[in-house]
């Protein structure tokens, strides 16, 4: 069966593309979100992609991830930097978990260079715009062996 990857996107993503291009890029999250999907199929991967801007649904959505998925890409946005309530719950998933951030959260502001999330994050992509999550969804497919290696 197909292994389903949660690609979740926090507060303020529904805005992507319309405001801040030098440091979110031109793409809207529409755009991300048929990107990883026609990646996840090249993957053998099927692609769950959800935006909230809420945390409690962030929260109720990483706990479906326990039943219904085999791997999380988490982008949090700001809750990255805020939320204890979030990484609880990543650490309630077994599978793996990566995090993504469009923009370099280490060359901004100070308060965006600690992640709540990558405590509980297999690895962390950011500063590579929208391209970071195709780099999630490969890393994903390495550690579920989803992909089959051409000799
Ligand atoms: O770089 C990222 O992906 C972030 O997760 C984006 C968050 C920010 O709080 C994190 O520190 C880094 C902000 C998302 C808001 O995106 C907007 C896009 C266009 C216009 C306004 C906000």
């Amino acid at each position: 069966m197909t292994d389903t990857v949660f690609i979740l996107n926090g507060p303020n993503l529904n805005l992507l593309g319309t405001r801040e291009p030098e440091v979110y890029g031109h793409d809207t999250l529409s755009d991300l979100e048929a990107r990883a999907h026609q990646l996840g199929r090249k993957l053998g991967l099927s692609v769950d992609w959800r935006q909230t801007n809420s945390e409690g649904t962030m929260i109720d959505w990483i706990q479906e991830a326990r039943t219904k998925a085999s791997a999380v890409i988490i982008n949090a946005a700001g809750y990255t930097h805020t939320s204890v309530a979030i990484l609880d719950s990543l650490r309630a998933f077994d599978g793996p978990v990566v995090e993504v951030h469009l923009s370099n959260i280490h060359k901004r502001e100070a308060y965006r260079r600690h992640s709540y999330v990558s405590e509980a994050a297999d690895g962390v992509i950011c500063g590579f715009g929208a391209i970071g999550y195709d780099f999630a969804l490969q890393a994903v497919a390495d550690r579920l062996g989803t992909t089959q290696e051409s000799a």
